[in-house]
């Protein structure tokens, strides 16, 4: 990490109406919005002791997935693409992330009949591998293509099954290194890195947001947790109540720069 210009961590808080959420791979149990909270405080002072800026931006209680602010934007150094949300309950999720991300980055717009949550953007190196998933569309691929291309970026898409979004099956854990579901991503698309396979009883184990040397890892995988060991400074933080609603540790925050 750039110990000179700190990365900033855009949050925004757990909304009264969670328990309402999105839900496509789960079945509806009952969120504790209180340790929702208490959850995602600690997320937040986990991220700010690893060094980010936490920026929160205002809550949206109606909106109950605004939690997850990953899924709204993609970031890149030069630009950030304000994404189209495959769930229409979602899409009114952008508008105040935008206010606040267009003063760190020039804004770029997926536009209808685009759709494309930032969960599907994995970016290593200059490419960007983005899941054909039920959220993500061909014409969000192909827009965001336009937008990235003139940057440098490749685009790659990734076929992705039994899973929300492809970081839910695969993130980078250092660079070169990713932890991968293989059942829900094959890891030959991903031949230039070297492969860490979640363990066998941890299938949604694969979401970790690496800031620098540090992933931070949900502390429901321990035995995944600890095959990343050898790769990275492991930080876990209990996300039980937000994973009832489909989140995951890189779908609560969205990093502006530190790289
Ligand atoms: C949804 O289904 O959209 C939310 N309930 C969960 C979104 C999680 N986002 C992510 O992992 N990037």
């Amino acid at each position: 990490m750039n110990n000179h210009v700190p990365p900033i961590a855009l949050t925004r808080p757990v909304p009264d109406a969670l328990t309402a959420c999105q839900l496509t791979h789960l079945a509806r149990v009952p969120i504790d919005i209180a340790r929702a909270r208490e959850q995602h405080a600690e997320y937040e002072r986990l991220l700010s002791s690893l060094g980010c800026h936490v920026v929160t931006l205002p809550v949206a209680h109606e909106l109950p997935d605004s939690v997850f602010v990953e899924d709204t934007a993609l970031v890149l150094d030069e630009i950030a693409v304000m994404t189209r949300p495959g769930a229409p309950s979602r899409r009114p999720e952008t508008g105040a992330v935008a206010s606040t991300l267009g003063t760190y980055r020039q804004l770029e717009f997926l536009r209808e009949p685009a759709t494309l949550d930032g969960g599907d953007v994995l970016r290593l190196g200059r490419t960007l591998y983005v899941g054909a998933g039920t959220r993500t569309n061909a014409a969000g691929v192909h827009q965001l293509t336009a937008l990235v291309s003139p940057h440098g970026y490749a685009v790659r898409t990734v076929p992705v099954d039994g899973c929300l979004h492809l970081k839910s099956a695969i993130t980078e854990v250092a660079p070169g290194v990713v932890v991968i579901n293989p059942e829900w991503v094959d890891g030959q698309m991903f031949p230039d890195h070297e492969i860490i396979e979640v363990a066998p009883s941890e299938p949604a184990a694969a979401n970790v947001l690496r800031l620098g040397d540090a992933v931070v890892c949900a502390a429901a995988y321990p035995r995944t947790n600890a095959r990343l060991a050898a790769m990275a400074v492991v930080h876990s933080v209990d996300v039980s109540e937000l994973s009832k609603a489909e989140g995951a540790v890189t779908c609560c925050s969205l990093i502006v720069g530190g790289e």
